[in-house]
């Protein structure tokens, strides 16, 4: 086992969508005994408690946008604290909706770019979160992320995205829940996206294992995004976007032991976890055993294996 410094960072964002919640995430997610379990594992692990951002006295372009100046406010902080934090060890974000992805991706496309070396991203969602501020019908901002991070237009008032994310370098899996500007953009860009009916026939190891490759032979960073709604909502049932047909809990520990395995792992998100919304407790100690799953526990130790 590979000792790492995990740095636990609270991102208790609640203004990406309409559903509060998440606000509370951090806190059940070292109540399922996040900070123990990857201690147990041999781990250095520090918790920085939460971040408390400024948010700016600016007013949303259109007035759809649901929180606009808080989740600009949230990117900026974000960002701040995952390029620093990812100079000192591995970075998790518990969130927090996945507006905070804005941030954590945007700190570690910095941090990346400093260094020298590409970031890829594993996007592990039942939604492509691919909207601008001018697509999204929702208005709800954590549908956003991707799009932000990738550079594309209409993020006017937000940080400036000078190290954007190559869209080949994104590999997204667990979708079934896409807008159709979301598709159209997608299917115009280079962005891998692995549906849950590609999942159903090839497996969930072919595509994670392609894509591993790929980001072993670039020397690459990854940040791994771990939306709550990746999962089936009968095993994880706090989020507020609950989407049938999900991974299944097999499925998700499969692709959290591959992480392990390949040492790719530089940064995670575990994000949208609601547990005003969870059942005893369930989804905030899934969540916690993945994160365990990928930074190294197993029930036996398998031949190394290459990506
Ligand atoms: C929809 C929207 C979304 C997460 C729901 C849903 C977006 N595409 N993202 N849950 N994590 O409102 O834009
Ligand atoms: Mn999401
Ligand atoms: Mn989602
Ligand atoms: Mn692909």
């Amino acid at each position: 086992m590979n000792p790492k410094k995990c740095i636990l960072i609270g991102a208790p964002i609640d203004s990406g969508k309409r559903r509060r919640g998440c606000l509370m995430g951090p806190d059940a997610l070292r109540t399922a005994g996040l900070v123990e379990s990857l201690s147990d594992l041999g781990h250095e692990v520090t918790d920085l408690g939460n971040v408390s951002p400024d948010i700016p006295a600016l007013t949303a372009p259109d007035q759809k946008l649901h929180q606009w100046a808080e989740n600009i406010g949230w990117t900026r902080a974000l960002s701040d604290a995952s390029e620093s934090a990812l100079k000192n060890g591995l970075p998790i974000f518990m969130g927090g909706d996945h507006s905070m992805a804005s941030g954590t991706v945007r700190g570690a496309a910095l941090h990346a770019q400093s260094a020298g070396r590409p970031l890829f991203v594993l996007w592990l969602d039942a939604h492509s979160d691919y909207h601008t501020p001018q697509t999204t019908d929702s208005g709800n901002l954590h549908g956003t992320p991707v799009a932000y991070f990738t550079g594309r237009d209409g993020f006017d008032g937000y940080p400036e995205v000078t190290a954007p994310v190559p869209q080949d370098n994104i590999c997204m899996i667990g979708l079934r829940s896409v807008d159709a500007m979301e598709r159209e953009a997608l299917q115009a860009g280079q962005i891998h996206c692995h549906d849950m009916r590609q999942i159903d026939e090839t497996g969930i190891a072919k595509p994670l294992a392609a894509f591993l490759d790929r980001v072993a032979k670039a020397n690459g960073m990854l940040h791994v995004s771990l939306d709550v709604d990746f999962l089936d909502p009968d095993v994880a049932p706090a989020v507020g976007t609950t989407v049938p047909g999900g991974a299944t809990v097999r499925e998700a520990h499969l692709v959290m032991e591959m992480l392990h395995d390949s040492g790719l792992l530089t940064s995670l998100d575990l994000v949208e976890l609601n547990p005003f919304l969870d059942d005893r407790g369930k989804t905030a100690k899934l969540l916690v055993d993945l994160a365990a799953s990928a930074l190294g526990r197993r029930v036996f130790d398998r031949p190394t294996r290459s990506f």
